[in-house]
């Protein structure tokens, strides 16, 4: 008999779809969306719509493994959990007495994103004593930009997108990350509204709009003031609404003047001409949204470019109109968890040693002197995702460096690891799903019991806690009896929702929350903070990327772009889709290659002071001059040379946030 049971995708994207798994015999047998969930009742992606295929892939790891050739061989024998976590607790016990806990680094990042999951290692390396790890591998600057502004007021929900009368999606794929919010545009009664989207290149979610202005890389806050420039000569303000919103209006109007359409043009490679136009249309519409990605955010000035594109979201008043406004930030209103009954700061004694996750190359560093002599790596593949791969692999080779990785796959990471404990899928745990770009949470029991000897984040870090002699009444609980704690103990947004709704998330169900009132502006003066003055730079001005700071010869933008099929680096396990994704290319612009010598579909190598990448060109005109953009994250061993993207990507930090600049490189690129 074909049992029907609900989950929610724990995957770092923006929707937390609902998913309904048909359950046969114990086994998953088909993925579908569920019609219920608020947001993904038109569907769910390509990706998990065959969920079930990365659940029973051969590939998965199923029982814990021990190192037994050089680090990075892959030569691993199979052991039992109990011999696991004896060797780890007692190599940590002998760390901590000889170094102390500040040499045991946790690194974790968005594998999993539900709460409990996601978070309960930072009780567990609080009790610790273990360095914090600033986890911000994402777009904090997004995040810390946006709040300088408009603090805790909660942006647009997808959702409300239906109000809106014109579009502009600034820095966003959304055909491959904001597929829910994409097919709210696509609905027939929003056909006919004008989108716009400003982008490196011409994406996937470019067939979707009306047209597709390419910008060079990192310099999105030059037409942002460009644009400003052209509403404020123009009268295109609303001076009423920024008087009775904002505060600092006329300071920062001050400084508009020197931003001409001319000026931004020779900076963003867009021509003056449609600036000006692109600022009119803007103006004419009522309740223009902007739907802001995170791609124009990981620069050294990401935090700046964002600030300047809350701001113009301002400008003509659109806020005030239902589905005006600015879309693609934090909408909620209010916390919906209280994450410190999962992360625990109490447990901490005293104030931690801080690392920041982009800078683990540095911490890892043979010659440096950071003194990290155990790594614990979950939920996360830092070899294939941060900054300076190959400083990374250099400390991952290093023979005094204890490293476990808690994984489901054989990952970059995880080859260099000297045990590695095998990880649970979402199906297989209890968890509150928050969603990070809607007024939604769920929550989700388990679907199938885990296969082979695989353990959640929760049961594992329990099992080295009792190991570790921890006594804490937390480590002694379940899984399930940590969601309901977290359910008993609900925040003010939760608690006055009413009875029935509260009702449905014990029973494995997610539910919509009011979307935030804009007009009540959460900062501290009530108003929105054009100028801010706890921020260095009070005023916000143009600064420009650090790609374009260095006098190179040429030097080409190198950004990365989500990729349809893959996310971030998981997914690979999938022939499905990786087939479709095929190598790791580099799109550029046919005058680059030109220049170079290089033709579509040469190998090339892109190269700068960190180390080289084998890319295969792709040669199009669809791209800003200067740009070249290489979508997804491909497999370090399917990459000649063995080296990916972030091979390129210094650990530089963004201006707001201490976030990665992922987007922010320089490299020269030639015929190999
Ligand atoms: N299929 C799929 N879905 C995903 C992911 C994935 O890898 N694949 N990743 C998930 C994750 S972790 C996240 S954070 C979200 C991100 O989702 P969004 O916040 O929507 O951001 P992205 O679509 O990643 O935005 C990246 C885009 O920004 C563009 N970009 C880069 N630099 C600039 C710039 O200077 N100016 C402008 N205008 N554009 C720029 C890139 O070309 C790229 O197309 O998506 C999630 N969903
Ligand atoms: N070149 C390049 N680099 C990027 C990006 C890019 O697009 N291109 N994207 C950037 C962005 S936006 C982000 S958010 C980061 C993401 O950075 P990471 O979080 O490091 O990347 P993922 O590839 O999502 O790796 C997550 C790992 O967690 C494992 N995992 C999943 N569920 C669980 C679980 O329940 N328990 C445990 N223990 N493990 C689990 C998965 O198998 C996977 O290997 O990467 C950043 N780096
Ligand atoms: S669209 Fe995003 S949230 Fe929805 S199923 Fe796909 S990865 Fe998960
Ligand atoms: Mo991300």
């Amino acid at each position: 008999m074909i049992k029907i049971r609900k989950s929610i995708c724990p995957y770092d994207c923006p929707a937390t779809c609902g998913l309904l798994m048909e359950v046969e015999n114990g086994k998953i047998i088909r993925v579908k969306k569920d019609s219920d969930h608020p947001v993904s009742r038109n569907g769910i992606c390509r990706k998990t719509a065959h969920y079930e295929k990365s659940i029973y892939s051969p590939k998965r790891i199923l029982t814990p493994l021990k190192r037994i050739g050089k680090k990075g061989s892959g030569k691993f024998k199979p052991v039992s959990w109990e011999e696991a976590v004896k060797e780890i607790t007692g190599v940590w016990k002998k760390i901590i007495d000889q170094n102390g806990p500040e040499a045991i680094l946790p690194w974790s990042y968005s594998g999993v994103m539900s709460d409990i999951q996601c978070k309960c290692g930072e009780a567990f390396f609080a009790r610790m004593g273990a360095p914090k790890l600033v986890d911000t591998l994402c777009c904090p600057a997004k995040g810390e930009a946006y709040e300088s502004v408009a603090g805790k007021t909660g942006c647009l929900d997808p959702r409300e997108l239906k109000d809106s009368d014109f579009y502009i999606i600034w820095g966003s794929n959304m055909a491959a990350t904001r597929l829910q919010a994409l097919n709210e545009l696509n609905k027939p009664a929003n056909r006919g509204k004008k989108k716009i989207l400003i982008e490196t290149y011409e994406t996937p979610t470019s067939k979707y709009v009306d047209r597709t202005i390419c910008i060079k890389a990192g310099t999105d806050g030059a037409l942002a003031l460009a644009m400003m420039h052209v509403l404020d000569q123009e009268g295109l303000c609303d001076e009423a609404f920024l008087k009775e919103y904002a505060e600092g209006y006329e300071v920062f109007r001050a400084g508009l003047k020197q931003y001409t359409p001319e000026w931004a043009q020779a900076e963003t490679g867009i021509a003056a001409g449609t600036i000006r136009e692109l600022a009119r249309e803007y103006a004419a519409a009522n309740a223009p949204a902007i739907i802001l990605g995170s791609g124009n955010s990981r620069y050294e000035n990401g935090g700046m470019t964002v600030r300047l594109i809350v701001i113009l979201s301002l400008m003509t008043g659109a806020w005030k109109y239902p589905g005006g406004g600015l879309c693609g930030c934090n909408p909620r209103d209010g916390a919906y968890v209280d994450m410190d009954l999962i992360e625990r700061p109490d447990f901490r004694k005293k104030a931690p040693k801080i690392f920041n996750i982009c800078e683990i190359a540095s911490a890892l560093d043979p010659e440096g002197e950071q003194g990290i002599r155990a790594l614990y790596v979950y939920g996360g593949n830092p070899a294939n995702t941060a900054a300076n791969q190959e400083g990374i692999i250099k400390g991952l080779e290093r023979e005094d460096l204890f490293t476990v990785a808690h994984e489901r796959f054989m990952t970059e990471t995880a080859l260099y690891a000297d045990i590695i404990l095998p990880a649970t899928f979402s199906v297989e745990q209890h968890d509150i799903y928050r969603s990070y770009g809607y007024c939604t949470l769920g929550t989700a029991w388990p679907v199938i019991k885990p296969p082979g000897e695989c353990k959640s984040n929760w049961d594992t870090f329990c099992l080295l806690a009792r190991e570790m002699g921890y006594e804490e009444e937390y480590f002694r609980r379940t899984e399930e009896e940590m969601l309901l704690y977290i359910l008993d103990h609900p925040t003010k947004a939760v608690d006055k929702l009413p009875s029935d709704k509260k009702q449905l998330l014990r029973q494995g169900e997610s539910i919509s929350l009011p979307y935030a009132d804009h007009l009540k502006i959460r900062t501290p003066s009530g108003r929105m903070r054009i100028v801010n003055d706890e921020l260095k730079e009070a005023v916000p001005r143009y600064i420009r990327p650090h790609i374009s700071r260095e006098n190179d010869v040429e030097p080409i933008r190198l950004v990365a772009a989500p990729s349809l099929y893959t996310l971030n680096s998981e997914f690979r396990d999938r022939e499905d889709l990786i087939d479709r994704r095929g190598e790791q290319k580099l799109i550029m612009h046919c005058q680059d290659a030109e220049n170079r010598g290089i033709k579509d579909g040469d190998r090339v190598m892109a190269y700068n002071a960190l180390g080289h990448v084998i890319f295969r060109a792709v040669v199009t005109e669809k791209i800003a001059l200067g740009n070249a953009v290489c979508e997804g994250v491909f497999r370090r061993d399917d990459c000649q040379g063995g080296s990916t993207f972030n091979a390129l990507v210094s650990e530089t930090l963004s201006d707001l946030g201490e976030g990665t600049t992922l987007n922010d490189n320089r490299v020269q690129i030639r015929k190999c």
